[in-house]
């Protein structure tokens, strides 16, 4: 039989198009996947490892390739690799991976990069001491290539009860057939903080700090504009039982592959101040953030402000991606990855009540003025709820002292942006000083002392009170 055939790297370098046939190796099997190609959801991808190894695109693209992906494949094995080219240090030039992330727009150096393919960037927490954060001081959390989009050709499709079949507005369409819409509000990664809970317990995660977010003004159109438009009746807020079409959740889909979904209830609410938008901070939006339309879900963890948006569904159903469905959930301290249940587990939406100091950070040590130190940082809450206090201890959570406010000028409810505070704190001849900090909103919410109650594998919403240590220097 044909698949005990053993192949050179090099023979399987020559089936690298549809004219030789595809050939790809995964470990020491080789593969002709010219049909896998056409049958498997997303199997286009595999042509950008063709004629080489798949894999390094395992790795990006460990959701697609599932448990039935890799049995499929099987079915497609032509024989084994040459035990010389077995080698798992074998390099081609340049990889396919390489080729997936070749287009990856410039960074700002100041960006902390905690993985460079798919880009995971966390801003300098100095950056994150004024009220809006620059275009290219701004966190970057991507999940996959940032995808190269062309605005004339750019088209968002819009599907639900009383829409038209294959219904789609070009970016023009939205400039001009809809009213602008600016909103300010702050963007949360759900991993935000992760480094400190992995300190106490490992968790499973890239190692954020303190700068998974960033504030920016976000300018375009309103959801609610774009589906009225587009032919759905949208309802008079609140007052029926179920939605028009029973729709429940608004799910987004990204150029890329990323997808997420909302509820409609934050959809449709007029309120709720949903946008797509095309500007951040007066521009167009730049590509890392989703250039040229993303959602923008004020008061909801940032996951769910879908960037390179290219698809928007109402639907009775959450998103199916994996991103809705097995990621963004939270559990019980005790369980692990294996007994996390996700389809009990509600997708996070409103974020935890928050707070971080960002001067000093972790390291710095503050200079005594008039015997005093200033300690500077951000707090927000979840679904639109203000900061009604800081409090800040410099002698480890046992007295306490409040910060002074910096809110946002935004209305009840609607308090999509952080809040900055200061606090000046005597130092009283103290040479080192235990600082934290935590947050209470106007719902008083507040943050957990300790991460015990609030450990997750996934490390994921993590709130517990800040604490720095720092040297007092005169
Ligand atoms: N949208 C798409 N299409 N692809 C992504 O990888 N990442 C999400 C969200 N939207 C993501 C996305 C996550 S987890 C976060 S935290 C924010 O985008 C990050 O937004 P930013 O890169 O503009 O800071
Ligand atoms: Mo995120």
């Amino acid at each position: 039989p044909k698949e005990t055939a053993v192949y050179s790297r090099k023979d399987v370098s020559e089936h690298n198009c549809r004219e030789t046939g595809i050939w790809v190796t995964y470990m020491d099997g080789v593969y002709d996947v010219s049909d896998f190609v056409a049958i498997h959801p997303g199997g286009e991808r595999i042509l950008l490892a063709a004629g080489k190894a798949i894999d390094p695109f395992w790795a990006v693209f460990s959701i697609h390739m599932t448990k039935e992906t890799r049995e499929l494949l099987e079915t497609y094995r032509i024989g084994t690799l040459l035990p010389r080219d077995q080698d798992p240090t074998y390099k081609e030039e340049p990889s396919g991976l390489e080729k997936l992330f070749a287009n990856e727009p410039e960074r700002d150096p100041s960006l902390k990069v905690l993985a460079k393919t798919p880009c995971n960037a966390e801003a300098d927490v100095k950056n994150l001491e004024t009220f809006i954060t620059p275009n290219e001081k701004f966190y970057v959390r991507n999940h996959l290539p940032v995808p190269v989009v062309d605005p004339e050709c750019y088209r968002l499709t819009v599907e639900g009860p009383g829409i038209p079949d294959d219904f789609e507005l070009s970016l023009d369409d939205l400039k001009q057939k809809l009213p602008k819409y600016s909103v300010t509000a702050t963007m949360q990664c759900a991993g935000n903080r992760r480094k400190e809970m992995h300190e106490k317990i490992p968790v499973k995660g890239l190692q954020w700090q303190s700068g998974a977010i960033s504030n920016a003004v976000w300018t375009g159109v309103r959801l609610r504009d774009v589906l009225e438009y587009a032919g759905y009746k949208m309802p008079d807020y609140g007052s029926e039982e179920k939605f028009p079409g029973d729709v429940e959740h608004v799910v987004f889909d990204g150029l890329e592959g990323y997808g997420a979904s909302i509820p409609a209830e934050k959809a449709f609410n007029p309120r709720g101040d949903v946008l797509l938008a095309y500007e951040m901070n007066g521009e167009p939006i730049p590509r890392d953030h989703g250039y040229p339309l993303r959602a923008v879900i004020p008061g909801v963890v940032a996951a769910r402000s879908v960037k390179w948006l290219s698809k928007i569904s109402l639907s009775e159903e959450e998103s199916q991606s994996h991103w809705q469905q097995r990621d963004y959930k939270g559990f019980n301290p005790s369980a692990d990855l294996a007994s996390s249940d996700y389809s009990k587990s509600q997708s996070i939406q409103e974020l935890p009540v928050q707070s971080s100091i960002t001067t000093p950070t972790i390291g710095e040590d503050l200079k005594a003025e008039n015997g005093f130190v200033t300690v500077k940082g951000y707090a927000i809450a979840g679904g639109g709820r203000a900061i009604n206090r800081v409090d800040i201890s410099s002698d480890g959570g046992k007295t306490w002292t409040d910060a002074t406010l910096h809110p946002p000028n935004q209305s009840r409810g609607r308090t999509w942006a952080w809040t900055q505070w200061e606090a000046k704190i005597p130092v009283n001849n103290c040479k080192e000083m235990e600082l934290v900090c935590k947050a209470v909103d106007e719902s008083y919410n507040t943050q957990p002392d300790s991460f015990d109650g609030i450990y997750n594998v996934r490390g994921v919403l993590v709130s517990a009170w800040q604490r720095i240590k720092t040297k007092i220097v005169n």
